[in-house]
C-alpha cells in the first residue's frame, strides 16, 4: 500500500537523493561558470559532484569554443575527460594549472577539507597544489562548522603497505581515536590506491589543530599523504536544499 512506512521511507529517501544531486549540479555549474576562462589549464577532481562540473565544462567548450586542457586527479577523472572529448593533459606538460576544481567529503568554517573518501587524496592534493586557484564544489551535506560533524568515516591517509600497522599505532598514540585499514567491498583484502598503496581511515574523537595534525601525520615514516587539505581551498561552492548556491571564501 502506498502509505506503508517502507514505501514512504523509500520515497523520502529518493527525494532526498534527488535534492542532493541537484545541489551538486548547482555547485558544479557555479564553479565552472565563475572560474574557467579560455586558454586555461584545469585540474579535474574525482567523485560524483565533479561529474556535473565536467558536463558543464564540455558544454561551455562546445558553446563558447573554449580552448582548455584538463589534468585528471584519478583514473576516474581521466575517464571523465576522455568521455567528454575534452583535451587530456598531465603535470609533465602542464605543471602549473590555472584552476583546480574538486569535491570534498566535508568542508569546515575555515575551508579545511576532508578529502579522499574515494581513495584519490594523494593525486588530488598534488593537482590542487599545482593550481593557482583551488575551488571546492559540494552539496549541503558537506557544509560543516567543524570537521567530524557531518563526515563520520574519518580522515583518509595513504600509506606504504609495509607501514600500515606502525603508522596506525603512531596516529592513535599521538592523537587518539581509532584507525582502520580500508578494506575492499568484497572484504577479500585492503583497497589499493592508483599508486599501489593502502588507505587508513582515522576516526578522530575531538577537534584538532588540523594544520599541526596534518604536518605531524605526514612526518610519520610510511605516510604518503593525508586527506586533510589545510589552507589550500580558495573558495567552496555549496548547492543548498532550497536551490540556492552558497559561497565560502
Ligand atoms: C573526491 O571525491 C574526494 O576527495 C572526495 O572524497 C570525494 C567527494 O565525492 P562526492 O563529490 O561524490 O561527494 O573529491
Amino acid at each position: 500500500r502506498s502509505s506503508s512506512p517502507k514505501h514512504v521511507r523509500l520515497l523520502a529517501h529518493s527525494a532526498a537523493n534527488n535534492m542532493a544531486e541537484e545541489a551538486k549540479k548547482l555547485a558544479a555549474h557555479a564553479a565552472v561558470d565563475n572560474h574557467v576562462q579560455n586558454n586555461q589549464v584545469v585540474g579535474v577532481g574525482s567523485g560524483s559532484t565533479i561529474v556535473y562540473a565536467v558536463d558543464r565544462l564540455a558544454e561551455r567548450v562546445r558553446q563558447e569554443k573554449l580552448n582548455i586542457v584538463c589534468v585528471p586527479t584519478s583514473f576516474q577523472a581521466r575517464q571523465l575527460i576522455l568521455q567528454h572529448s575534452l583535451t587530456l593533459s598531465d603535470l609533465d606538460r602542464h605543471p602549473e594549472l590555472d584552476v583546480a576544481i574538486d569535491g570534498a567529503d566535508e568542508v569546515d568554517a575555515d575551508l579545511t577539507l576532508i578529502k579522499g573518501g574515494g581513495g584519490c587524496l594523494t593525486q588530488e592534493k598534488i593537482v590542487a597544489g599545482c593550481a593557482k586557484h583551488f575551488v571546492v564544489i559540494a552539496d549541503f551535506r558537506k557544509d560543516s562548522k567543524s570537521l567530524g560533524e557531518q563526515w563520520k568515516k574519518g580522515v583518509p591517509i595513504e600509506v606504504i603497505p609495509m607501514a600500515y600497522v606502525p603508522v596506525s599505532r603512531a596516529i592513535v598514540k599521538c592523537f587518539g581515536g581509532e584507525v582502520n585499514l580500508r578494506m575492499a567491498v568484497s572484504k577479500a583484502g585492503p583497497v589499493v590506491t592508483d599508486n599501489s598503496n593502502f588507505l587508513l581511515d582515522w576516526k578522530f574523537e575531538r577537534a584538532h589543530n588540523w594544520k599541526e595534525v596534518n604536518t605531524a601525520i605526514k612526518m610519520i615514516p610510511g605516510v604518503v599523504d593525508t586527506g586533510l587539505f589545510v589552507g589550500m581551498a580558495e573558495r567552496a561552492y555549496f548547492g543548498m536544499e532550497d536551490g540556492s548556491v552558497q559561497v565560502r571564501d
